[in-house]
């Protein structure tokens, strides 16, 4: 059983997520390759080498997704615009095709009664602009501020909140760092610059929809609960690093203007030139702040010869989902915790992200998904307990509205409260879909 809206305070948001990329089918309607697209076709990066050429055909079948939303009796729905269905070469000329659909999707949403959510950024960098060296390249403030005001010149007048960057750890460690997400690298000053440079896209992208007359304007970071593997010193410190670099970094640079001192020790010189000047555009003001949480991980430290960080993630003991993610829904309330005491005091507070991939979808009843209501109910138990203890958290988006590409992962995990079929595309939704709609019921 979810916990019924009614013990939530009176204006606490309820909302489904998507993004883009993971939903629409980027082979339609215009859009120019990204990097997730080359990503994928280089055998090694993606399980199948799936891509998201058709994905869930969310750009032919919005209609009977937004009634499916509003079905389920949601108040937002946060998705994303695809800078590369915008404009496909990432600068130049827009697909009217692209802008066209944002503008039915905004339109689709408010006919609805339900407030639209968008994030400008969830991955799909326009591979025009990965050739010239996408997150490592400065000059992405630039391409990004004027595909923010292309897209937001359209739409920006109707929707309801908007972020700049999903996840700005995932943009740049994840994917230059680890080579998990496109572009695939492992190199630090290519992590270094694009953790940079993915806060300056944040600050550019925000003057040009204050200048726009836009407001409700927030941030979205992840989280990951970071424990020590072991009861020593050296595994507390791994923690303590991976803390500082996974869900500290990009907080604070936007709420304090400062980055941690072990991280900028760490990264050494590869921070671009003249980073600490950018922080007047990376920390202006803005209205909330999202959260993405969905797990933790237990670290320790690596041999002794490993360059910085020099830790190395450990299998925890809990519970796992179907990604192999650790079940901890105390990290939940941890982290609105620690936003709030921190860096973002009054500020009103988002859980913008969570949810489980399934196994039940593997066995039997692809419909039946108990242990995805019994994550939700655990995690929104902690949002509750936090709003009546007094912390600005103003509403909770449960990731994903639907099954979904689940990047280098593929198609194979599933988050969705809405069961896809793979071949056929139809949607079913799932007993979860049920269980929010009985808990948003007035
Ligand atoms: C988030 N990690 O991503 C994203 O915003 C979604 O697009 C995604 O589908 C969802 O979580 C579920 O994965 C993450 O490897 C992906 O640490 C991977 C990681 C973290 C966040």
């Amino acid at each position: 059983m979810l916990p019924h809206r009614s013990e939530f305070p009176t204006d606490f948001l309820f909302g489904a997520a998507t993004s883009a990329y993971q939903i629409e089918g980027h082979a339609q309607g215009g859009a120019g390759r990204t990097h997730w697209d080359d990503f994928a076709a280089t055998p090694g990066n993606v399980a199948g080498a799936e891509d998201g050429a058709i994905a869930c055909d969310h750009l032919n079948r919005m209609d009977e997704d937004l009634d499916l939303l509003k079905d389920a009796g949601f108040d937002a729905y946060r998705f994303s615009t695809s800078w590369a269905r915008v404009l496909p070469e990432g600068r130049g000329t827009p697909n009217a095709e692209g802008l066209d659909f944002y503008d039915r999707l905004v339109d689709g949403l408010l006919e609805r009664g339900i407030k639209p959510a968008a994030t400008l950024y969830h991955w799909e960098l326009p591979s025009a602009l990965s050739d010239l060296g996408g997150w490592r390249n400065r000059d992405i403030g630039d391409w990004f501020a004027d595909y923010t005001e292309v897209i937001m010149s359209r739409i920006g007048d109707r929707i309801w909140s908007a972020a700049p960057i999903n996840e700005p750890w995932c943009v740049s460690w994840l994917s230059h760092f680890e080579g998990i997400h496109a572009p695939g690298l492992r190199d630090i000053r290519a992590t270094a610059r694009a953790m940079h440079h993915v806060l300056l896209c944040h600050g550019r992208a925000t003057e040009v929809m204050r200048g726009l007359g836009m407001s409700n304007l927030g941030a979205v970071c992840n989280m990951e609960y970071a424990g020590p593997a072991a009861d020593t010193d050296a595994a507390r410190k791994a923690a303590r690093v991976q803390d500082a670099i996974y869900n500290r970094f990009f907080i604070s640079g936007i709420m304090k203007g400062s980055y941690p001192d072990e991280v900028v020790e760490g990264l050494g010189d590869y921070l671009p030139d003249g980073w600490q000047d950018d922080f007047k555009t990376i920390s202006q003001p803005i209205d909330w702040i999202g959260l993405n949480y969905y797990t933790r991980r237990l670290h320790d430290a690596a041999p002794e010869s490993a360059p910085w960080p020099a830790t190395v993630g450990v299998d925890g003991p809990l519970p796992k989902t179907a990604m192999g993610w650790e079940i901890y829904p105390e990290g939940l309330s941890h982290f609105l915790t620690m936003m709030q005491q921190e860096y973002t005091g009054d500020l009103p507070i988002y859980v913008t992200e969570n949810g489980l991939a399934g196994n039940d979808e593997l066995t039997g009843d692809p419909l039946s998904d108990p242990d995805r209501i019994a994550y939700l109910a655990a995690h929104l138990k902690q949002v509750k307990q936090a709003a009546a203890d007094g912390i600005p958290v103003k509403g909770y988006f449960a990731w994903s509205l639907m099954d979904n590409y689940e990047w280098a992962e593929g198609y194979a995990p599933r988050f969705g409260l809405i069961h896809v079929d793979w071949a056929s595309l139809n949607r079913y939704p799932k007993a979860s879909f049920s269980a929010i709609r009985e808990a948003l019921k007035s």
